[in-house]
């Protein structure tokens, strides 16, 4: 008989996993079974197999939430598990898409953990345009922390936001800088993942996700760059898709079960031809919907 110990995964790369035991001993492990999802942030209960040397996570302990994106057959699959936090990094170059920020704003919104928006790359200079948009964020509940990791300018606001106990995550496309600005609130935090990702080679994985701990008692998950995402279909509000604005809006529809697309007196349509509603977002708002239905339909078949 082999022992069984929990402990957390701090980081996963497909099925490659390491765990963190409560002694603080990191070990390689991997999910036992084909159907168990084990993602960074889980905590899990692992058996060792001590004639093998191997690891295997046997059980994941309910997760206090998780981010669920939806995959191409309209499932849900987790991303991190047991955040406080999301933190959703953009920066001027590369340009941002901003359709993708709003859509792991609904994943946060479903998850019911408060997001903020990561400005990174500030010495680059925010052109008016994005400036506004982040105004519409703003109003909407989602504050943005503007921050440089090249050059420390703003790092202490996003210090400020990361309070003992907040396990928070960095997502968003490749390239506007989480890793970097781990490495700035971290620098010895090197990118420990390599060990992970060189085994997984030829094969194709979806996710990779490492937890870093800091010093004033936070942890922060890094994770890949993606092109896109989209929230999973299961955890969304059928009425608002987690856009909080639509939900203060929709209370003004004549229906009850407006879609907000074109039915007659819709609010939330109206605001946005009036402008008192960021239309960009109304658009990205549609296009959602337009997936959300479209991965239901999958789901469904
Ligand atoms: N100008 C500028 N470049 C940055 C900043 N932060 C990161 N970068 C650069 O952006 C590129 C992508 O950074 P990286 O951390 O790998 O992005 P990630 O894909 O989001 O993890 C690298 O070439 C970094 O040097 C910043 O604050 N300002
Ligand atoms: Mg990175
Ligand atoms: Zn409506």
């Amino acid at each position: 008989m082999s022992a069984l110990i929990t402990g957390s995964v701090i980081a996963s790369f497909g099925r490659h996993l390491m765990v963190r035991t409560a002694q603080g001993a990191e070990l390689r492990a991997r999910p036992f079974g084909r159907s168990l999802e084990v993602v960074c942030g889980d905590e899990v209960r692992c058996r060792i197999d001590p004639r093998h040397e191997e690891v295997h996570v046997v059980e994941v302990l309910r997760r206090r939430n998780a981010l669920w994106r939806a995959n191409s057959r309209g499932g849900a699959e987790p991303v991190v598990a047991n955040l406080t936090r999301l933190l959703v990094v953009l920066a001027p170059l590369p340009q941002p898409d901003l359709f993708v920020v709003d859509r792991y704003l609904c994943a946060a919104t479903a998850a019911d953990v408060p997001a903020a928006l990561v400005l990174n790359k500030s010495d680059l200079g925010v052109d008016p345009e994005l400036a506004a948009e982040l105004d519409s964020y703003a109003a909407a509940g989602f504050p943005c922390i503007s921050c440089s990791a090249t050059s420390g300018a703003g790092i202490e606001g996003l210090l400020a936001a990361l309070t003992p106990g907040t396990r928070a995550a960095l997502v968003g496309q490749s390239g506007v800088g989480k890793s970097s600005l781990v490495r700035r609130l971290l620098p010895e935090a090197g990118v420990a993942v390599g060990e992970l990702v060189r085994e997984e080679e030829g094969r194709h994985t979806t996710t990779a996700a490492r937890l870093f701990d800091l010093p004033q008692g936070a942890a922060l998950i890094d994770s890949p760059g993606v092109r896109d995402f989209a929230p999973a279909v299961s955890g969304l509000d059928e009425r608002t898709l987690g856009f909080p604005e639509v939900a203060q809006l929709a209370a003004a529809c004549r229906f009850a079960d407006c879609r907000h697309l074109r039915e007659p007196g819709c609010a939330v349509r109206a605001a946005a031809e009036a402008g008192s509603w960021n239309p960009r977002r109304y658009e990205s708002y549609r296009r959602l919907r337009r997936l959300y239905e479209r991965l239901k339909a999958t789901r469904g078949r």
